[in-house]
């Protein structure tokens, strides 16, 4: 197995450390996102959608998108549990990764990609999105700080797919300069503690 990877793009970023979590090595080819290596002809082939990260199998099969990634690796070693632990945890736990990755990650991506100049000439750019992405996660994290008055972690009192995934998209911010607004302490010492973990610092 491979990993067609950008190593400090937040989508990638989620499966290393996913990867880091369970103690799972694998092979990784990175792939120079702002070189465009991921519109050359080899790299469309893997994945039409010209996106990092993807896996590719023994037999020469690819799979794309992050959360899918990370199924499988839940699948093949299911310790320690980052999808939920039973029905019910499960089900959670998908709703909270669900929540992080359209409210947070997506809407700090969606502010990156149309303010930022490096997508200038990439994408279609629309500043009163990227401003419209801006303002939408900062009340998400004013109203992900009260969730986060009462427990340690984004879907419970256990570290799961979900803190990856809001990590990653917080960690993102710092580019179009988004930051946890000072009066969201909950969610800073939980961001703080998460930052620290060995799969995350290391
Ligand atoms: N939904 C996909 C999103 C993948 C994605 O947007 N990857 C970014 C890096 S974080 C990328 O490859 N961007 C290149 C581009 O859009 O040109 C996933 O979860 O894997």
């Amino acid at each position: 197995m491979k990993l067609f990877t950008t190593k400090i793009a937040p989508n990638p970023r989620r499966v290393h450390i996913f990867l880091a979590e369970k103690g799972i090595e694998i092979e990784s080819v990175e792939i120079d996102l702002a070189g465009k290596g991921n519109l050359s002809a080899d790299f469309i082939a893997k994945n039409p959608l010209a996106r990092v990260p993807v896996l590719e199998f023994d037999d020469g099969t690819y799979l794309a998108e992050s959360v899918a990634i990370c199924r499988y690796f839940e699948e093949i070693q299911p310790e320690p549990p980052l999808f939920g632990t039973d029905a019910r945890d499960r089900a959670v736990v998908e709703m909270w990764n669900r929540r992080m990755e359209s409210e947070i990650l997506g809407q700090i991506s969606g502010c990156f990609r149309h303010s930022h100049p490096y997508w200038e000439g990439r994408i279609t750019q629309v500043p009163d999105f990227g401003e419209l992405c801006r303002a939408t996660v900062l009340e998400r994290m004013a109203w992900l700080n009260g969730e986060m008055a009462n427990r340690e972690f984004i879907a419970g009192d256990r570290f799961t797919v979900a803190d990856i995934t809001a990590f990653c998209g917080i960690a993102l911010g710092r580019i179009p300069k988004i930051r946890i607004p000072e009066d969201c302490g909950n969610l800073q010492r939980w961001y703080d503690a998460v930052g620290a973990r060995p799969s995350v610092a290391g």
